[in-house]
């Protein structure tokens, strides 16, 4: 039997992520020592990536919308078994959120849950794990 895991994070505010979001790739893959943080820019139409390796485990996504239409950040895969799905809530424009995920080792996809924002190009795929 699959366990569906669903996590719907607030959104807050962070005063202190207009500082940290214009750092774009290079700042991607931080240390695994105490989780992996992963910033993220939606705007139209795009994810601000198209492919993405991570550690896994721990993997906190700050999320911020920096286009003019409504956007959200979900993450979809299957590890062992088990499909796992988060999302952001949507976020108007100029909107952060922070989304806590626990990824095992494996393959996902990210993408913008919002109408048809995902066929417009608001997708990308995350390999977690790879890097052991
Ligand atoms: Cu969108």
């Amino acid at each position: 039997m699959r366990k569906i895991r669903t996590a719907l994070l607030s959104a807050t505010a962070f005063a202190t992520l207009a500082l940290v979001a214009g750092t774009g790739l290079a700042a991607w893959h931080a240390p695994a020592a105490a989780g992996e943080t992963v910033k993220v820019e939606l705007a139209e139409w795009t994810l601000g990536f198209t492919s993405l390796e991570l550690d896994g485990g721990k993997v906190r996504f700050l999320v911020t919308n920096t286009g003019s239409a409504p956007h959200a950040l979900a993450l979809e895969g299957e590890a062992g078994g088990e499909e796992i799905r988060y999302s952001s809530r949507i976020l108007r424009p100029g909107e952060s959120a922070e989304l806590e995920v626990e990824l095992p080792a494996g393959s996902y996809v990210a993408y913008c849950p919002v109408g048809s924002h995902r066929s417009l190009g608001m997708e990308a795929r995350i390999e977690a794990g790879r890097a052991y």
